[in-house]
């Protein structure tokens, strides 16, 4: 194996277990006591020894604006080696302590705990959010590297539990991952020591079933760092050095390159951009000696591939990367070794990656030691929770939370949202009221975290468009399911010293209870101006609420308006459609509502937007005229009575007598008329022999359907 498999100290139950580990090691586990697996790393006698707390100058200032601030340790009833962020705000924790099943609802707001227990033991289980907001905990522990298949759900409303349908395997270590379509799909995990479970299987929640997908089957990492990228597909970026991509739907893998580094936690910090930093590492498996380096790789681009960037200051293995609503990312706790427990070799300083400048900045430091099994997570008031640390059996075991507020929350006051709708669909525009509309740089979103062993399965970034108006911001939605899966996120302002509001709980995508759509927009009118559209229309009523209507144009008549034709998505019932090139356009509006429902389309209009040339006259008879005369001049105007610009080729003559007539003063040759302009050209007849004469004043132009337009000349010649 390139990659060293991650492991966990476990407490022991009976007879020796031999397990043998890919490499060919073969670690005895001695019966009855609750050690640690290797003497030589044993770990007694440091459980009760603090670490000093100290201060630490960094960046030569300990200025909260400048490095943070660390309130704690408080006490928790274990070490959470699982934390899981609930749109209630409260954070759910399990460990092994408790039997794994003493799950915790724990309000950091009142400092209270919520016992919620279930049957089935999770620790070392996988989890993510489903689209409703309900956890979804797969798989847990019977033993070392003995996993359950057990499903559970976690309604953070009603605070009960249900169990689901069964995986098809057992599963200890896996990574839960919500894809586009609100499905899960489960990733590695051990069924029984030396035996993973390589097929990756996908939860249907509406169905209640799990469908192998067995085609898809090879050996990944436990507790695989998955993302789901912009195109769809899912990303494992690690802990293996070499990467690898899924397309769910064909069930086939493509590998992606070497990043370099195994990493000990990875965040997708944009849509598509993924950074893991550190050295993965074991507690029963210790690999060689724990780096600083930082590895990103940008999955937008056509041919992705990873690059190193400016390392953290200290070397990190079990540490926790964390997205913050101002796009950096914080890392938490984390040592100097791979054991996962010599707290003397712990890094207690944070660090802040700016995406801006690429480069990490040294943060205040935290008291406790956070080594194997700690966890990091961003609460909705944007502080970040550092919580536990333990080895099972061993004496190092942190039964506390440290909070830490960002430089951003001592850089002012900080701008608050006064409401915005509970639940949004994809594509739709929605009012998020703030009396600090103005201040407004940023509004991002971020999935709530659901955090295990130094990944967290469910957190991403995203940042969204709006438009300022006079007490709030009309945003925009995420367009669609792949860049934000559905789900709960917390929706943040950052205003421009960086500082971010609370964060509101967002469902996104997720199911609602309006399925009525609004009533067709009517009286939709069109006019034209200087090439621009402007369309208006009577408001739609709806059962809830119009959120906002979907301008379509297409250039056929009779269309169906679809996300493809759309060209506008405006909260009022007007909308300009500027500078159009030439055609003829079709325009429908339908209304939509904040749960996706789409009316039926308005009563179609059709504006054509061209030129339109006339030529008076369009015929000049110069009648009999003496051979080697000039008649007089006659004037031709050309006009545009189009809704578009005029251009004018070069006037010319045509014809078989076209030497017996000139022009003069020919302002149209070369020439744009805009709408309503005209110019003139001077023509006239000069026999030189008698008889009849005729021929053509040609004037060519952008006249979708008279072009070239010929005015007949005639004349006679005749004998002085
Ligand atoms: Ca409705
Ligand atoms: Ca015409
Ligand atoms: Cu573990």
């Amino acid at each position: 194996m390139a990659t060293a498999r991650p492991g966990a100290i476990r407490s022991v139950r009976s007879s020796p277990i031999v397990v043998s580990l890919f490499l060919g090691l073969v670690w005895t586990w001695m019966a009855g006591a609750h050690t640690i697996s290797k003497p030589a790393r044993d770990i007694a006698g440091n459980q009760t020894t603090s670490t000093p707390a100290s201060v630490t100058v960094v960046n030569g200032s300990v200025e909260p604006s400048a490095v943070g601030q660390w309130e704690g340790p408080f006490s928790l009833p274990m070490p959470p080696v699982h934390l899981l962020l609930q749109r209630t705000g409260q954070v759910l924790m399990f460990d092994e302590s408790t039997g794994g099943s003493g799950a915790t609802l724990w309000d950091a707001a009142t400092g209270t705990f919520t016992p919620v227990p279930t049957a089935s033991n999770l620790f070392c289980a996988g989890h993510t959010a489903l689209a409703d907001g309900r956890s979804i905990v797969i798989g847990g522990h019977l033993d070392a590297y003995r996993g359950i298949p057990d499903t559970n759900l976690f309604d953070p409303m009603t605070r009960t539990w249900s169990r689901a349908a069964d995986m098809t395997f057992a599963r200890w270590y896996p990574t839960a991952t919500t894809l586009p379509n609100g499905r899960v799909l489960a990733t590695s995990g051990w069924i029984t020591p030396g035996q993973l479970a390589d097929t990756p299987e996908v939860y249907d929640p509406k169905a209640n079933s799990w469908t192998g997908l067995t085609a898809a089957t090879r050996s990944n990492p436990m507790y695989s760092f998955m993302f789901v990228l912009p195109d769809g597909t899912v990303f494992n970026a690690g802990p293996d050095v070499q990467t690898r991509r899924l397309d769910v739907a064909t069930q086939a893998w493509t590998d992606v390159g070497g990043s370099l580094i195994t990493g000990h936690s990875a965040v997708m910090y944009e849509p598509g951009k993924v950074m893991k930093s550190g050295t993965f590492a074991a507690v029963d498996n210790p690999g060689p000696s724990v780096h600083a380096r930082t590895v990103f790789i940008d999955l937008n681009l056509a041919n992705p591939s990873w690059r190193e960037g400016a390392p953290m200051a200290f070397p990190r293995s079990y540490h926790n990367l964390v997205l913050l609503p101002d796009g950096t990312v914080l890392v938490v706790g984390g040592g100097r070794t791979q054991d996962g427990y010599n707290v003397s070799q712990a890094v207690h300083e944070a660090e802040l990656w700016d995406p801006a400048t690429q480069a990490w900045s040294t943060m205040a430091p935290m008291q406790r030691p956070r080594l194997h099994h700690s966890t990091a997570l961003l609460l909705a008031d944007g502080r970040v929770v550092s919580a536990g640390g333990e080895v099972l059996g061993g004496s190092y075991r942190e039964e506390n939370a440290e909070i830490y507020s960002p430089p951003y929350l001592f850089r002012g006051p900080r701008p608050t949202i006064t409401s915005v709708p509970p639940s949004v669909q994809y594509g739709a525009r929605f009012f998020l009221e703030t009396a600090n509309a103005p201040d407004i740089a940023r509004v991002s979103l971020i999935r709530t975290g659901l955090v295990t062993h130094g990944f967290n399965q469910n957190q991403r970034y995203l940042r969204l468009t709006f438009t300022p108006s006079a007490n709030g911001l009309d945003v925009q939605a995420p367009l669609e399911a792949k860049t934000a899966p559905p789900g709960d996120y917390m929706l943040f302002v950052v205003n421009s010293n960086g500082v971010p509001s609370v964060g509101q709980f967002v469902n996104i995508g997720g199911p609602t209870g309006d399925s009525q759509p609004p009533s067709a927009p009517a009286n939709l009118v069109a006019s034209l101006a200087g090439g621009s559209v402007g369309l208006s229309w009577d408001a739609s009523t709806d059962d809830v609420g119009v959120t906002h209507y979907n301008v379509h144009r297409a250039t056929v008549s009779g269309f169906t308006p679809t996300v493809g034709n759309r060209i506008g998505q405006p909260s009022t019932t007007n909308f300009t459609d500027a500078d159009l090139p030439n055609g003829t356009y079709f325009y429908v509006v339908t209304a939509g509502d904040g749960s996706g429902n789409a009316s039926p389309p308005s009563n179609q209009v059709t504006v054509s937007v061209q030129p339109d040339i006339t030529v008076t006259p369009t015929a000049l008879a110069f009648g009999n005229v003496v051979v080697k005369t000039n008649s007089a001049y006659r004037v031709v105007t050309v006009s545009n009575d189009g809704t578009a610009s005029l251009s004018i080729g070069t006037v010319t003559q045509g014809g078989t007598n076209r030497n017996q007539f000139s022009t003069a003063n020919d302002s149209c040759s070369g020439r744009t008329l805009a709408r309503g302009q005209a110019c003139t050209v001077s023509v006239r007849f000069s026999p030189t022999t008698r008889g009849l004469k005729t021929a053509t004043l040609v004037i060519s132009s952008n006249d979708p359907d008279e072009n070239p337009v010929a005015v007949q000349l005639t004349g006679t010649g005749t004998r002085r």
